[in-house]
């Protein structure tokens, strides 16, 4: 089989290239490893950021979005004792949209299969091959168990944190930066209606809290936990009793309530970043390239821009024979990135408690400057909101 641009992972990132280079005239496959229910129902991702959601509405893709999501102007930042509202339109920023990436993910692979978008799912052992030619190839194989090539102009992994299309880059043109933090996320989905309007993250002695929702039926709500935690030891009444004394339950007349949970799962958190983004005749985009701790709600909206930079780019190097924005991807998607990194390293760090109490007081006079600062929270409100795609 022969495309122009073969991608590895039908992700968010996979998913939107193909519709944005098929929107440029550019045909791609995608090649996924996993079953297309399987992607779909991966419960990740909850925020969207406005140039997001621009984008998606630019190329036809927020029908239900519209419909669905909910748009937020800001988010309660809260200590023992304090909850402070940093309304991100008051400060100068931009709404967000609370839309989970499972929706996402179904609202671009319908809109690729109304295309007529050809996705391999179930692909085992998918190669990446002569990436430093201008003929690189895929080898797979089918769900029949045959061998399978896939020829193309170019090759995009956009297969996330543990796919071949990383490794596929040579050591020594490679160079990583790595975080590896001291805790976990407990996350839980639960059928009941959300106990706030907007997200609260909240700093406690115990550890973080944070409550997230996805509709007004179903709540996300996530602890601090730590490393190697298993979710055998945490019973659904002890996940309830520790988000109410995280999240301030009884304080000032808030009351959270509880509801039965439908998923739990504990998630490490790690902030690594690989560069240059590009190898020959391999680009990579969102996870495979670089990893942000959820506390910034980044990750998503990281892979959404290094596609919308990527997509033009590709069309320009295969359907006018431009090299010059494909050469400039790398450095430009990673001037965004670093800002992410910094940002979701930045509120890792206010919000999730250690050991130490000298760090407990660093953490709560930050949190006192930015809920009560207009600059302090102007920042914030910036970067959480999200820069344009072009910053
Ligand atoms: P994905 O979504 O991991 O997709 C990669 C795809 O590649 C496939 N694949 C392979 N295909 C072929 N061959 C192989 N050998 C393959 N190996 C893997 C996989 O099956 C998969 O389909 O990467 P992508 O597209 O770059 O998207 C990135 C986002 O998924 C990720 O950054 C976000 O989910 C991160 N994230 C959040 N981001 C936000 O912007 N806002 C949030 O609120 C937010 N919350 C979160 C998050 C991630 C979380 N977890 C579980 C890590 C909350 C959580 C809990
Ligand atoms: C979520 O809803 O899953 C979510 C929201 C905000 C975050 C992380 C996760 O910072």
């Amino acid at each position: 089989m022969r495309t122009r641009v073969a991608i590895v992972g039908a992700g968010p990132a996979g998913l939107l290239l193909s519709h944005l280079l098929a929107a440029g005239g550019v045909e791609s496959v995608i090649v996924e490893s996993r079953t297309r229910e399987y992607v779909e129902a991966r419960i990740r991702a909850g925020i969207l950021e406005h140039s997001t959601v621009d984008l998606f509405k630019s190329v036809g893709l927020d029908e239900r979005l519209q419909r669905e999501g909910d748009e937020h102007r800001g988010i309660y930042l809260q200590y023992p004792g304090e909850r402070h509202h940093l309304d991100f339109v008051d400060l100068g920023a931009h709404t967000v949209w609370v839309y989970g990436q499972t929706e996402v993910t179904k609202d671009l692979g319908a809109a690729r299969e109304a295309a007529g978008q050809q996705i391999v799912y179930e692909a085992a052992n998918v190669a990446l091959h002569d990436i430093e030619t201008e003929r690189p190839f895929l080898t797979y194989t089918d769900t029949g168990g045959s061998p399978q090539r896939l020829d193309a102009d170019v090759i995009v992994g956009c297969d996330g944190s543990f796919g071949p299309s990383r490794a596929a880059v040579p050591q020594h043109a490679r160079q990583t930066w790595e975080r590896t933090y001291p805790f976990s996320w407990l996350g839980i989905l639960a059928d009941v209606a959300p106990s706030t309007d907007e997200l609260i993250y909240a700093w406690h002695p115990d550890g973080f809290a944070l409550h997230s929702m996805r509709s007004p039926q179903v709540s996300r709500l996530y602890v601090q936990v730590p490393n190697g935690t298993d979710v055998a030891d945490w019973s659904d009444e002890r996940i309830w009793a520790a988000l109410a004394t995280r999240l301030g339950d009884g304080e000032n007349g808030w009351r959270l309530t509880p509801g039965p949970i439908t998923e739990k799962s504990v998630l490490p958190m790690r902030s690594f970043v690989m560069a240059p983004m590009r190898h020959g005749r391999l680009f990579l985009a969102g996870d495979a390239a670089h990893i942000v701790p959820p506390t910034g709600a980044k990750g998503l909206n990281l892979a959404v821009a290094d596609v919308a930079l990527l997509a033009p780019a590709l069309s320009a190097l295969l359907t006018r024979n431009d090299p010059r924005p494909a050469d400039e991807y790398s450095d430009r998607a990673l001037r965004r990135v670093w800002r992410c990194t910094h940002f979701s390293w930045w509120m890792t760090s206010m919000l999730h408690t250690g050991e130490d109490p000298f760090d407990a007081q660093l953490q709560l006079a930050q949190l006192r400057w930015v809920t009560s600062s207009e600059a302090g929270a102007g920042g914030l409100a910036e970067n959480y909101a999200g820069l344009p795609i072009g910053f």
